[in-house]
């Protein structure tokens, strides 16, 4: 490799590492085709990922109500979809940007805006082979997704023989636990239902009872981490159930299993109901909540990232106190170019490359093209003013070295604190 003895060289050096870096995708709402349905991908489901629908419902007719969204086809969504968002209203958000983004990345042209021979190109297309295909392309060596023991729907695709459930091997599980957290009766009910003696109340039986459900849930998933998305209002240690269980049954699981527990904080479900997943809100939450955790649990390791812009210094802060906090991602409203570059700048400037600079959050397959696409456009801008000023400075990075340096940002940091 040559040494890379000017600004111009090394700026090179920094772009050929972004594109051709490996990516671990920590969290996604991805499934494999053996669950079916779950697993969406092409052109219909892109249209209507909810925060499309949201970005409709902005811009729709007042005679198009929710109600009437949800009762019609996928396809029928779909079209408005297209029609309001992209036609007559620009394409400009940074999710509609994302689908035209993702199309180009296929090698679609978006130009004509011929909808149905974009159908007709995704028809001809099998849910394995474009799997492994849109893998390849954004060169993911793997994608955490989102497990629910609490979701039915779930549940039925791993209480088969594991024989009939083949998940690739690029698909890694999380143990998705909000239910617990946020509506502990509600836990109770299910677990009671599935012979396990938890209740309402709480206390050391009903704790160790649902310590028991998530280590057998463990057991049949081996996940990566435990996953919970929080509400603003989550405080630890004071407060009521949350923090209990938390403390009692969370904690000490992921402890056990030895994996950490992952947080997203800061949502607040259900602002505007009748959006269903694109009605959730956001709110600024207590990082100190993650503070005391990692206090109280230094034998326990988190990894956390919050929806709010205004809680995004602090976490930083923190990410440089706690070696058992390992913070990531641009977490849904918090994805969007300007402020991924903002809070990549500063999080490169207080935690160097121990951090994890994006997770997709794809539930559409496709969109894992534009997530990453989309932050290394950032990682770019980011990176090459960062590595010149070093240069300039004296400082002479090797195209190695900048290569592992990217990988750090796109997965490796977190396998490094997985492995601590
Ligand atoms: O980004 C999303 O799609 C959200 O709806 C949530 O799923 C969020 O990412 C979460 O995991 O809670
Ligand atoms: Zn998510």
């Amino acid at each position: 490799m040559p040494d890379l003895t000017d600004a111009a060289s090394l700026q090179q050096a920094v772009r050929r590492c972004i594109a051709q870096t490996n990516i671990t995708d920590i969290h996604t709402h991805l499934f494999p085709p053996s669950h079916g349905g779950l697993m969406l991908w092409g052109i219909d489901d892109l249209l209507t990922y909810h925060y499309l629908v949201a970005e409709l419902f902005m811009v729709a007719p007042r005679s198009l109500t929710p109600e009437k969204f949800w009762a019609m086809p996928k396809t029928t969504q779909a079209d408005l979809v297209w029609k309001h968002v992209f036609i007559e209203g620009g394409a400009l958000s940074e999710v509609a940007g994302g689908v035209v983004t993702t199309l180009n990345l296929l090698g679609l042209d978006a130009g004509p805006r011929d909808l149905a021979a974009i159908r007709k190109w995704y028809a001809a297309q099998s849910a394995n082979a474009y799997l492994t295909r849109v893998f390849e392309q954004t060169r993911i060596d793997y994608a955490v997704m989102t497990n629910d023991p609490f979701k039915a729907e779930e549940v039925k695709h791993w209480k088969t023989s594991s024989s009939l459930r083949p998940v690739p091997e690029f698909l890694k599980t999380a143990l998705r636990i909000d239910t617990m957290i946020v509506d502990w009766p509600g836990a109770c009910r299910l677990l009671q239902a599935q012979g396990y003696d938890a209740q309402p109340a709480g206390g050391s039986v009903s704790f160790a009872e649902a310590r028991r459900f998530l280590l057998d849930w463990a057991k049949i998933l081996k996940p990566t981490y435990l996953a919970a998305s929080l509400p603003p209002t989550f405080i630890y240690p004071e407060g009521t159930t949350a923090p209990q269980v938390v403390q009692n049954v969370v904690v000490p699981v992921a402890m056990e299993l030895g994996v950490p527990l992952a947080m997203m904080i800061g949502v607040r479900r259900g602002v505007n109901p009748p959006l269903r997943d694109g009605g959730d809100g956001l709110g600024v939450a207590d990082v100190r909540a993650v503070e005391n955790l990692c206090r109280d649990f230094p034998g326990a390791k988190f990894i956390v990232t919050m929806l709010a812009r205004a809680n995004q210094h602090e976490l930083t802060v923190l990410g440089r106190k706690f070696r058992n906090l390992h913070v990531e991602g641009c977490w849904w409203f918090c994805n969007n170019a300007s402020i991924i570059e903002e809070m990549t700048r500063m999080r490169v400037e207080l935690l160097g490359t121990a951090f994890t600079l994006q997770h997709s959050d794809a539930r559409v397959l496709d969109q894992v093209i534009y997530k990453w696409a989309h932050a290394k456009r950032i990682a770019e801008k980011v990176l090459v003013e960062r590595y010149t000023k070093l240069f300039n400075d004296g400082w002479r990075p090797t195209e190695s070295e900048i290569a592992r340096d990217i990988r750090n940002l796109f997965g490796g940091s977190f396998k490094t604190f997985l492995a601590k």
